[in-house]
């Protein structure tokens, strides 16, 4: 047992087997009815069981975050593959063996609490490590780069994409005008703009995105030598994304899509993993760059600075109680432990205020670090006391330093023993409310990213930004969006301007879109069948042994089929054979899935025609660009159903099996086709 889970299984708690009580501990005869003054008389004052669970019940919820207030998080470990100790002295970045208890909490950023998860948003990918110098948050995004390079701007931004205050409207979405005002009047947005546009903003699951610490920290070692750092989390299934028309559809057909995904990984023993990257630069090197190093709207490009890979992080364990765990959990830029260090980033010195500051009205005082998912596992002690929900009980008279009744303690410590000692940077200015011109250069990454893009993946920017802009109510926004982002490219400012009815400006210059970072675009990441998910579509009079030998091989792969079929329950094959549905054709979509294999039958057809939603069940999966395998009568359904809306080939993932052909390799292929995930060759220019 991991030390965190040892602490926190203090706090646990269950009631299985154990007698119903108030808080006072006093058993409870009923808890169905109040006490009343007769069976049909009033209520009375004296029923302390009734005020006391209605009290507890009034005060149930607290504040949601401001931003990131959906959320999902797990526990899991934290393992470093070689001692970073030429690099910074951080403890839990030193032993191999060692073992770091981490918490994750992914998130949107703009939607309630009760919004969907796969809404377009950038996405929290927040870490608690809880090592034995105290706890570290890495409190990061899965995109690299921020709208916004001054924390003093922060409520602007959020403020601008929230719904507007006058209706409430849109919930969890940016494709509104205050946010396209926000853009076009604060350019230094464009970078991340053209990331929320892509793909980035629309994951296929928490397991398959990268993570970033966005920001330039410093890792220092133990002889006081300082270099800057970025931190990156890379996803070990790779970096894999929906498309838009399947991830609006999915808000409505299973708003937790991402939460169900990663609880069920964990669940079944499918542990997501990360490893962490880091990028270093000398402190001599600081301004060897065409673009500054401190400015959190640029990449460091990592054909330029290369990405180190120094550990891995499972995560392995579900919460055992969401309130408790992930509502309360408390993340802060600011925890950081010896050997890690910030940088001037005026992004990130801003955030150091706001995240404690937040916790205070969010979780009711300032002794929220006492929460058991809060606690560090290695002591803790100061002079600090009181304060709403105080816990411990802190003994003695003595609460100040420096004292001598108590000898001094709790005592201070030297560097040697560990205790804290902030990078001495030399710093000197004078005090103005300016940025530095070298953040001013905001349109070069945004097209660097833009360059480093498949056409695919442009045309999904360009489709973004065609739906967000296209929601925008003032003609004049609009305007304004596309003569900001003829700055990045003419041609996607003529695409967004034919879209939206407006027009390119004439002045708009050729700009240099020549340079690029191929490590930019999703295109070569890594693909594994593990942990798709593939629906097998069923009917009566289903050929049984094709569609075992299927099943058989999908599984091998490390594929997750589900049968779906007209019912819950067994499914009658031609020979008679029951095989098991765990979903209907009305408890689940094509939307949910990675993949969908039709096994052909006369009843399968017969659903085709008592139910619309069947045949959706195959031209959505086509036009998400899944894969598509079909046997038997299926097979001719199915190409009657997509030829004409694209490629209808095995190369473009459709795969076809003839009734009696060779099902063992039918599978084979089928596992291959949902490796290769979405096949773009059945886009049609
Ligand atoms: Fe923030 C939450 C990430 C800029 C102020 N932020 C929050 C969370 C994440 C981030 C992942 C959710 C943590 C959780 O799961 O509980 N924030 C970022 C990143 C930023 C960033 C990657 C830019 C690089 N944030 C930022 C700025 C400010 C804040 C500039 C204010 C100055 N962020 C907050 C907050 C939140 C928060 C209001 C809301 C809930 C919380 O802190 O605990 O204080």
């Amino acid at each position: 047992m991991l030390k965190k889970d040892e602490q926190l299984e203090q706090y646990r708690s269950d009631n299985d087997g154990k007698k119903l009580t108030t808080n006072q501990g006093v058993r409870i005869t009923d808890d169905e009815h109040s006490l009343k003054a007769g069976q049909r008389g009033p209520t009375l004052m004296e029923d302390f069981h009734f005020r006391e669970k209605m009290t507890h019940f009034d005060h149930e919820r607290i504040p949601e975050r401001i931003v990131h207030a959906r959320g999902y998080a797990a526990h899991g470990v934290f393992e470093v593959y070689e001692s970073m100790k030429e690099y910074t002295k951080a403890g839990f970045l030193q032993d191999p063996g060692a073992k770091t208890p981490v918490f994750v909490r992914f998130s949107t950023v703009a939607g309630s609490r009760g919004s969907g998860d796969t809404v377009r948003d950038a996405r929290g990918f927040a870490t608690k490590f809880y090592t034995e110098e105290g706890n570290y948050d890495l409190v990061g995004n899965n995109i690299p780069v921020f709208f916004i390079q001054d924390a003093i701007k922060f409520p602007d931004l959020v403020h601008s994409f929230k719904p507007e205050p006058h209706n409430e409207m849109p919930q969890a979405s940016t494709a509104h005008d205050t946010f396209w005002d926000f853009v076009a009047n604060n350019t230094e947005s464009a970078h991340m703009i053209m990331w929320a546009m892509s793909d980035r903003a629309i994951p296929r699951s928490f397991r398959m995105m990268e993570g970033f610490g966005v920001h330039t920290f410093r890792f220092v070692n133990d002889q006081g030598k300082a270099r800057f750092v970025k931190f990156h989390w890379k996803p070990v299934l790779g970096v894999h994304s929906l498309v838009w028309d399947e991830a609006q559809k999915i808000a409505g057909k299973d708003p937790d899509f991402h939460r169900r995904d990663l609880f069920e990984a964990i669940e079944m023993g499918d542990y997501p993993e990360y490893e962490l990257g880091v990028q270093m630069i000398d402190e001599e090197d600081e301004f060897s760059f065409d673009f500054d190093i401190l400015d959190p709207t640029k990449v460091w490009p990592e054909e330029q600075v290369p990405v180190k890979i120094i550990g891995k992080m499972t995560l392995n364990k579900n919460v055992d109680n969401v309130f408790a765990e992930t509502e309360q959990v408390a993340f802060h830029p600011g925890h950081v432990v010896p050997g890690i260090d910030f940088s001037n980033d005026p992004l990130l010195q801003g955030r150091l205020f706001s995240y404690t500051d937040t916790q205070l009205s969010r979780l009711g005082g300032p002794n929220f670090h006492e929460i058991p998912i809060n606690r560090p596992v290695c002591p803790f002690h100061n002079n600090q006391r009181d304060g709403m929900h105080r816990m411990t009980i802190d003994r003695g008279p003595v609460s100040y330093h420096k004292n001598s009744l108590q000898k001094g303690y709790p005592q201070t410590s030297s560097v040697e023993e560990g205790g804290y000692e902030h990078y001495q940077e030399k710093v000197d200015g004078k005090k103005v409310r300016q940025r530095s011109e070298s953040f001013a250069d905001h349109y070069s990454q945004a097209r660097l990213f833009w360059n480093s893009m498949t056409p695919v993946e442009k045309q999904h920017i360009v489709k973004a930004f065609c739906f967000e802009v296209g929601k925008v109510k003032s003609k004049d926004v609009q305007q304004q969006v596309v003569n900001m982002f003829s700055n990045v490219d003419v041609s996607l400012a003529e695409e967004i301007a034919l879209s939206v009815g407006a027009k390119v400006p004439e002045n708009a210059a050729a700009v240099d879109v020549s340079a690029t970072s191929p490590a930019l675009s999703q295109e070569k990441t890594a693909k594994s069948p593990k942990t798709r998910k593939v629906a097998v579509l069923v009917d009566k009079g289903f050929d049984y042994a094709e569609v075992t030998a299927v099943l058989q091989e999908l599984k091998s792969a490390g594929v997750m089929p589900e049968v779906v079929g007209r019912h819950l329950g067994n499914v009658l094959s031609a020979d008679g054979q029951p095989l098991e549905a765990q979903k209907t054709f009305l408890t689940t979509d094509s939307v949910l899935y990675d993949g969908v294999y039709v096994a052909g039958s006369e009843g399968f057809l017969e659903s085709v025609k008592k139910m619309p939603e069947v045949a959706d069940f195959i031209t959505d999966t086509f036009k998400h660009f899944k894969t598509l395998g079909a046997s038997g009568i299926a097979a001719e359904l199915v190409v009657s159903l997509c030829e004409g809306k694209g490629i209808v080939s095995e190369e473009a993932g459709v795969l076809l099996n003839e009734a009696g052909g060779d099902s063992a390799s039918f599978g084979k292929k089928l596992v291959e086709a949902v490796t290769v995930d979405r096949h773009w060759v059945r886009v049609q220019q």
